[in-house]
């Protein structure tokens, strides 16, 4: 394992250059802040991703925590590939989506209805709208460094992609598309109280993490979960917990079944489209009767709830519904997060961490919201990533970013990533 060469990947990195943007679909793909050029894969497997020259790594992004259970997991690509052979859209319905809609409800009872689109930026942006047309209001808040996809009005002080560029929002987005943006300080309680005390009956709906992972892991106190759904509920505001990473992840039923905390509305991704275009946003059945057809709000999607993104979903929540998933997830990480512990000990080195995501900040001090995240040694980061990379394990490529640990990563593969981490870090 490990880079031997990188001719084909840099050869194909040329040759996107001349065609997309930046060479990538994705900003953070560049690897721009990591100080080196995206690798190209051809395939994966498991824990392992392979890249067009033939080198092997192990994968701890996991295409950003979407496969919990591992790359191209059998019973999930043959599940798809029955699918399309039937056909791959129809803009009609089918069964499949009533089927992902019930296994999505019966793991977050708090979407009582749900609707899917083909991306996390989709969920947000749609869940916003219904929540402004239920209560008629304008104000949105967020948090700083909590990133919910690039709707306009969302590119305020985010995190994720954003978080390496310098000015707080994207060009292109008019001042007036982010007037009715509040940004708020992330787990700073005051804050949220004095401004709901405020200005609360102005505020259409309050959306957040319910674990930031989009700044690097930052686990919100519990008080500061509490508080956010005693402000939104007192005033009438809708409380979105955006789960597109932390559903399914940080339990079965997410962030808001691990917490014991219960929002009006949920958007969920990444696994719940098993590795395909799709996300779901839903929520309390009188709020989502604000949608069209029924009601006034629209929100539409040609390829919205497709039968091959349902059918990998289906396969992919089946699976996480065995008895034990999570029990055996959850004490597979804590030992690692343990041993990782003792590595980074009085090393300069921060780890944050929630069930099976973590963030290794190299930074000296504790790290509990944005303002501190950006006071990490990005260059070090850097150097960690690219040694990590040297021995075969591909990283989360940002410092602003959380890694993933999955059904797929054996303790052998665990015990080399602690290894390799303990010498990359020096
Ligand atoms: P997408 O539009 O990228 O599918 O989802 C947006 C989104 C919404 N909410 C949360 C909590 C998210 O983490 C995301 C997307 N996550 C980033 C990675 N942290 C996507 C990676 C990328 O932008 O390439």
């Amino acid at each position: 394992m490990g880079i031997n060469n990188r001719e084909k990947s840099a050869a194909a990195f040329a040759e996107a250059l001349q065609v997309i943007p930046g060479g990538v679909n994705s900003p953070v793909r560049a690897l721009r802040s990591v100080g080196t050029t995206p690798l190209f894969v051809k395939e994966a497997k498991g824990a392992y991703i392979t890249d067009i020259d033939d080198n092997k790594f192990i994968d701890f992004c996991m295409s950003w925590g979407v496969f919990i259970l591992g790359h191209n997991q059998e019973k999930v690509s043959k599940a798809a590939c029955d699918a399309v052979l039937r056909g791959s859209s129809y803009g009609i319905p089918t069964v499949s989506e009533t089927i992902l809609a019930q296994k999505v409800r019966e793991a977050i009872p708090s979407m009582e209805r749900l609707r899917f689109v083909n991306s996390g930026t989709e969920a947000t942006m749609s869940a916003i709208r219904v929540a402004r047309g239920y209560t008629g209001r304008d104000i949105l808040v967020k948090f700083e460094g909590n990133y919910h996809g690039h709707a306009d009005h969302l590119l305020v002080a985010a995190g994720s992609g954003v978080a390496n560029i310098s000015n707080a929002s994207s060009a292109g987005v008019p001042n007036d598309f982010v007037k009715h943006t509040v940004v708020l300080p992330y787990n700073d309680i005051e804050a949220l109280k004095k401004y709901f005390a405020e200005n609360g009956d102005k505020v259409a709906a309050l959306i957040l993490e319910p674990v930031a992972c989009n700044m690097g892991v930052v686990v919100p106190t519990e008080e500061f979960l509490k508080t956010t759904r005693e402000v939104t509920s007192k005033h009438g505001a809708v409380l979105i917990f955006d789960e597109v990473i932390t559903g399914f992840r940080l339990s079965r039923g997410g962030a808001q079944q691990r917490f014991g905390i219960k929002p009006d509305m949920t958007t969920v991704g990444k696994i719940a489209g098993g590795g395909f275009p799709a996300a779901a946003f839903g929520g309390r059945e009188e709020i989502m009767r604000c949608l069209a057809p029924d009601g006034p709000v629209y929100q539409a999607g040609t390829l919205s709830g497709n039968p091959v993104a349902m059918a990998a979903g289906i396969e992919t929540l089946n699976q996480l519904s065995q008895p034990g998933f999570y029990e055996e997830l959850e004490e597979r990480s804590n030992k690692f997060i343990e041993k990782l512990e003792k590595i980074v000990e009085g090393k300069g080195i921060q780890l944050n961490h929630c069930g099976s995501m973590f963030t290794m900040f190299f930074n000296d001090k504790p790290v509990r919201n944005f303002q501190d995240t950006k006071k990490s040694d990005q260059e070090r980061f850097a150097k960690y990533f690219r040694n990590m990379l040297s021995r075969g394990i591909y990283v989360s490529p940002s410092q602003f970013e959380g890694n993933f640990i999955s059904a797929c990563h054996s303790q052998e593969i665990l015990d080399y990533v602690l290894k390799s981490i303990e010498e990359s870090i020096e």
